[in-house]
């Protein structure tokens, strides 16, 4: 079976950017736990309460100006209103203020690691991995955010500006945002000891990467732009303590290191419960047309459950891209799945 048959066509009613329904419930950082500017070192904006509520981003090219700079080095630590979960895909969002600029996918971006705790005092960071080169971008360089992995502040926002009014702050695709996954903490020492409870996280912290002096999870040094520090715009929750459903969508997104994807889409009630024209794509953060970014791909298994969609040709290793899947089924559910070429 090749993808012109009927996943396409039921993928035919996907768009770009849509319009869609708002949660009702307080899904972001709720309260500002603690905050340490170092000194305000690096300039920028020192508001901790910016990084409260929706986000306000900037849209593709612009950075919101509504954050709170972390200093350089610093951090800042908040309480969501809901606690966090590892429920299907993505489970949460950390909005920066990253914009596109000289070229696809080429970015000025800041970038900060993420924390995350159960208790208030275990804190487990998520496996940063930077893969760009060892040399300064410069005050005013760009780099590549598909050379960044569990960091905040490489995608551009898009919920709350005025380019996208309608972009749904829960989702993968419209939010922008940088995406975290809990479940590649599941090998976390804290989780063995259980002092890190996977379905029930209340606080999310941010540091501040020192370019060219913090680590990422493999010992290489990380180097982000500008002289300044990461710029926190918003924490949403997408999977919470608050939507514990079991049977909302599943996406599944591998990519190979020869570029080949794979994207499974399923639902436990089934593949007609799906929403095809919710289903959301964007490339380096651009969001795009589904179907068309789709439609290269084969399908390799289709059962009751859903299907998966394989790309089926290795692709040049100097392209490196940021690939980001949304869905929701008929409920309302919703997953989102987000990764870069390792
Ligand atoms: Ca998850
Ligand atoms: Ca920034
Ligand atoms: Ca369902």
């Amino acid at each position: 079976m090749n993808a012109g048959t009927w996943p396409l066509a039921w993928l035919g009613g996907a768009v770009v950017v849509g319009s869609s329904s708002l949660p009702a419930q307080a899904v972001h950082a709720a309260q500002v736990v603690a905050v340490d500017t170092r000194g305000g070192l690096g300039g920028g904006v020192f508001l901790p309460a910016n990084a409260l509520g929706a986000p306000q981003g900037g849209g593709l090219t612009q950075g919101s100006t509504h954050v709170h700079s972390l200093g350089v080095g610093g951090s800042l630590t908040v309480q969501v209103a809901v606690p966090v979960r590892d429920g299907p895909g993505v489970d949460f969002l950390v909005a920066e203020n990253a914009f596109a600029t000289g070229g696809f996918g080429l970015v000025f971006g800041e970038v900060a690691f993420v924390e995350v705790s159960s208790n208030g005092v275990d804190f487990a960071r998520f496996p940063a991995r930077y893969r760009g080169p060892d040399s300064d971008p410069g005050a005013f360089g760009v780099v590549d955010l598909a050379h960044f992995e569990n960091l905040a502040g490489m995608v551009p926002v898009l919920a709350g500006s005025l380019a996208f009014p309608n972009a749904d702050p829960q989702d993968v695709v419209e939010a922008g945002s940088d995406a975290f996954d809990l479940a590649d903490l599941r090998v976390d020492p804290l989780v063995g000891l259980g002092l890190l409870d996977l379905t029930a996280i209340t606080q999310v912290r941010l540091v501040d990467v020192r370019s060219g002096i913090d680590l990422d999870a493999a010992g290489r040094r990380v180097r982000d732009c500008g002289s300044g520090s990461a710029d926190i715009d918003a924490v949403t929750a997408i999977q919470h303590a608050n939507n514990m459903a079991t049977n909302g969508p599943e996406l599944q997104l591998a990519i190979g290191v020869d570029g080949r994807f794979t994207l499974a889409i399923d639902d436990p009630d089934g593949w007609q419960d799906l929403d095809g024209a919710s289903l959301r794509a964007s490339v380096q953060g651009l969001p795009m047309d589904a179907a068309a970014l789709l439609s290269a791909c084969q399908v390799t298994r289709a059962d009751a459950r859903g299907f998966t969609l394989s790309l089926p040709t290795p692709l040049p290793s100097t392209l490196r891209f940021r690939l980001a899947f949304a869905i929701r089924d008929r409920a309302g559910h919703r997953c989102g799945v987000a990764r870069v070429r390792p």
